[in-house]
């Protein structure tokens, strides 16, 4: 199998952890957004979007990361990181669902407020992306965040893992956004929230994230 991605990138973790969690080696094919790698035409042939990652399994391609997550979740032998039981299944595709619609999106937002935003726009395609957010938007975006974490936390009160019992893709989708959250001066509000900062903990702390969890640290990572 190949990865088309890079070991930095957010969107890539969730397949590399996938990978590691099942005990499964695939080469990585260095991608990079900022060097406009994902916009070749090479690229487009994999990913029509122009995005990372794309994962190559024998000849089949399949990109968006939340979908590569589940093919390999399935596609793998290993521990299945999807619960049997259907509510717990349910509850695990809701917090996915979540993290995409509610999470991520303010997350960037903070990000791009950030030190590792600094990084990224050292790069030669500067004038391709967004500016840093203003303070309302940052404002905007850390509430967007408080009012989503508050749920969790209210979740999190009662169970160890977002779906249940047991560490599913849910958590797998959160935590390379919670992790940019945290190099972005937005990890209090994670760190302010009990029962969060104790999941936060629990799962970071996994083999297979302390491999993967890379946060771009140079240009030349990018
Ligand atoms: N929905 C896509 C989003 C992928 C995505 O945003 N990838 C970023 C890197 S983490 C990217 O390729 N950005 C390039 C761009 O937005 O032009 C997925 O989950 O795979």
């Amino acid at each position: 199998m190949k990865v088309y991605g890079t070991d930095t990138s957010a969107c890539t973790h969730k397949v590399l952890t996938v990978l590691e969690e099942k005990g499964h080696q695939a080469e990585l094919v260095f991608v990079s957004v900022i060097r406009g790698h994902d916009k070749s035409p090479e690229h487009r042939k994999r990913q029509p979007f122009g995005e990372i990652p794309v994962l190559e399994d024998d000849g089949f391609l399949i990109y968006e990361s939340r979908a590569i997550m589940r093919y390999l979740d399935r596609r793998l032998p290993g521990p299945s990181l999807t619960p049997s039981d259907i509510r717990a299944y349910g509850l695990m595709e809701q917090w996915i669902s979540v993290e995409q619609s509610y999470v991520s999106g303010p997350v960037w937002t903070l990000v791009r407020g950030g030190p590792v935003y600094e990084i990224i726009r050292r790069s030669p395609a500067v004038d391709l992306l967004p500016p840093p957010p203003n303070e309302a938007e940052a404002a905007q975006a850390r509430g967007e965040l408080a009012r989503a974490f508050d749920i969790v936390e209210r979740t999190l009160a009662a169970q160890e893992y977002l779906a249940g019992d047991a560490f599913s893709l849910a958590e797998i989708s959160w935590m390379p956004y919670l992790q940019y959250l945290f190099a972005s001066h937005g990890g209090h509000l994670v760190t302010e929230r009990p029962n969060m900062a104790a999941w936060w903990q629990r799962i970071s702390t996994r083999r297979s994230w302390i491999k993967v969890g890379k946060v771009l640290d140079s240009v030349e990572n990018t």
